[in-house]
């Protein structure tokens, strides 16, 4: 462990604050460090990326908490995506199903859409073209379009994310095993092995992450409040030396929980992370 911690480069911090996240379309800072995404008002897009890359060569755990209303019949969710499109920082998909992600066709490419990419989507409206089921879910995307074969609803019928509540998101990425695991309130909800360097972005390892809503005829306020972010650099060299691979990340617990209702959330001091100590792995959200 301690060899690890000597190659360890340290913590990338980052905040949902100002400055660290560029934002489109109907995107906003909230009160109390959280970002809107859409409005409640229909046929609303929103976009807000990091304005720091990601590198794949890195283990990372991103760590954050979702809102997608409290309007059942509304629409139409969140996704997380991380991406090289050629647009970059003004990449964008397509309104309403597409959940400024996608676009509306899969095998028809025209239109909006992020690109190579891959994205987790948190989906509160039924969409057939989509390959929706019925209630609410999350799912794994890649290459723009928000069809997806398969999807998580905690196996129920009647799985519901439009519950007025915040949901806590992990999205984490191991390098060394190429391997994805995305968790919601706690659930593993998609694990994967993939090259992502190879197969996705075609070589690339510097990526843009950030996040995408809208809304259509139906729709919700949506936001999220950025958690942390633990990102573990592994040198080339190390990444073959060093056996055992990758400890598992040890992360605080998790930051005071911002109140789902805004006038709470408007009473909530500004937060700001801090970084602990410059060997740590962690960051936490602290109140000032
Ligand atoms: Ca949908
Ligand atoms: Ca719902």
């Amino acid at each position: 462990m301690r060899k690890w911690l000597f190659l360890l480069v340290g913590v990338v911090a980052a905040s949902a604050g100002h400055a660290q996240f560029k934002l489109m379309g109907d995107a906003a800072h909230m009160q109390g460090g959280c970002i809107q995404l859409t409005p409640d008002v229909p046929y609303s897009e929103g976009l807000a990326y990091s304005t720091q890359k990601l590198n794949l060569n890195n283990y990372f755990e991103i760590q954050f908490d979702i809102y997608l209303g409290d309007k059942e019949e509304g629409a139409d969710g969140i996704t997380f995506v991380i991406h090289n499109d050629p647009n970059q920082y003004e990449a964008f998909g397509t309104w309403g199903e597409c959940m400024g992600y996608g676009r509306w066709m899969r095998d028809y490419v025209a239109g909006n859409y992020i690109a190579p990419s891959i994205a987790v989507e948190f989906d509160t409206y039924y969409n057939p073209r989509q390959n929706d089921p019925y209630c609410d879910h999350a799912a794994y995307l890649e290459g723009g379009t928000n069809f997806h074969a398969r999807h998580w609803s905690n196996s129920l019928d009647d799985y519901n994310l439009e519950d007025g509540k915040l949901h806590d998101f992990r999205f984490r990425w191991n390098p060394e095993k190429q391997q994805i695991t995305v968790f919601l309130d706690g659930h593993v909800v998609h694990s994967t092995k993939r090259d992502l360097v190879k197969d996705v972005f075609k070589g690339a390892t510097q990526v843009i992450w950030g996040f995408t809503a809208s809304t259509g005829r139906a729709s919700n306020l949506q936001y999220f409040c950025l958690k942390q972010i633990a990102v573990l650099k592994l040198p080339s060299k190390a990444l073959k030396s060093v056996r055992p691979a990758v400890p598992n990340l040890t992360l605080k617990p998790a930051a005071p929980r911002l109140d789902h209702n805004m006038a709470s959330v408007s009473e909530n001091p500004h937060p700001a992370f801090v970084q602990e100590a410059a060997d740590r792995m962690s960051v936490k959200l602290r109140a000032k």
